[in-house]
C-alpha cells in the first residue's frame, strides 16, 4: 500500500513537462524509435502528450494551435534549461515544420499541454487532440495513454 502511494506522489512529481534523466536517458542508440503517447495523470491536473507529425505536403507548414476536447486547455509548450540549471517550461505560439519533414515532440522538449483535464488519464484510456495547421488544417491524433516511458 505504501508503495502504491509513493507511486501516485512520483507521478504527480512529473506529470507536467519534466525530464526525469535517471528515468529517461537520452536515447541515443534508437533515434527512429517513434514515440506517440500521452501521460497519465487525473482530473484538474496536467498532462502531456508527445508525438512525431510528418509535414506531407511538399511546403512548409505551420502548427498554429492545438485542442483537446479531454483538457479545459491545451497549449503547445517547450521546454528549457536556463544557465543555472533551472528547468521550466513555456508557450509557444507555432512550430514551422519544413516540407516533408518531422516535428518531433518529446519529454524535456516541445509537447503538448494539457491543463486542467476533465476527467482521470490512465492505461488503456487514449487522448485525442486536434492539430491546426496554415496550411494543412485540422490533423487528428488519438494517442494511447502509458506510463511505460
Ligand atoms: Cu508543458
Amino acid at each position: 500500500m505504501k508503495t502504491s502511494v509513493v507511486l501516485f506522489f512520483t507521478i504527480l512529481l512529473f506529470s507536467g513537462c519534466g525530464d526525469d534523466p535517471k528515468k529517461n536517458p537520452p536515447q541515443k542508440s534508437e533515434p527512429d524509435k517513434i514515440q506517440n503517447w500521452a501521460r497519465p495523470s487525473v482530473q484538474g491536473q496536467m498532462s502531456g502528450a508527445y508525438f512525431v507529425y510528418k509535414n506531407p505536403l511538399s511546403i512548409a507548414d505551420t502548427l498554429i494551435s492545438v485542442y483537446s476536447p479531454q483538457a479545459m486547455m491545451t497549449q503547445i509548450h517547450e521546454s528549457y534549461t536556463t544557465e543555472d540549471g533551472l528547468a521550466g517550461m513555456r508557450e509557444k505560439a507555432e512550430i514551422i515544420v519544413q516540407a516533408k519533414q518531422n516535428i518531433t515532440l518529446k519529454q524535456g522538449g516541445l509537447h503538448v499541454m494539457l491543463m486542467n483535464l476533465k476527467t482521470d488519464l490512465q492505461e488503456p484510456d487514449s487522448v485525442t487532440i486536434s492539430l491546426i495547421f496554415k496550411q494543412a488544417g485540422k490533423v487528428d491524433l488519438t494517442l494511447p495513454v502509458t506510463a511505460n516511458k
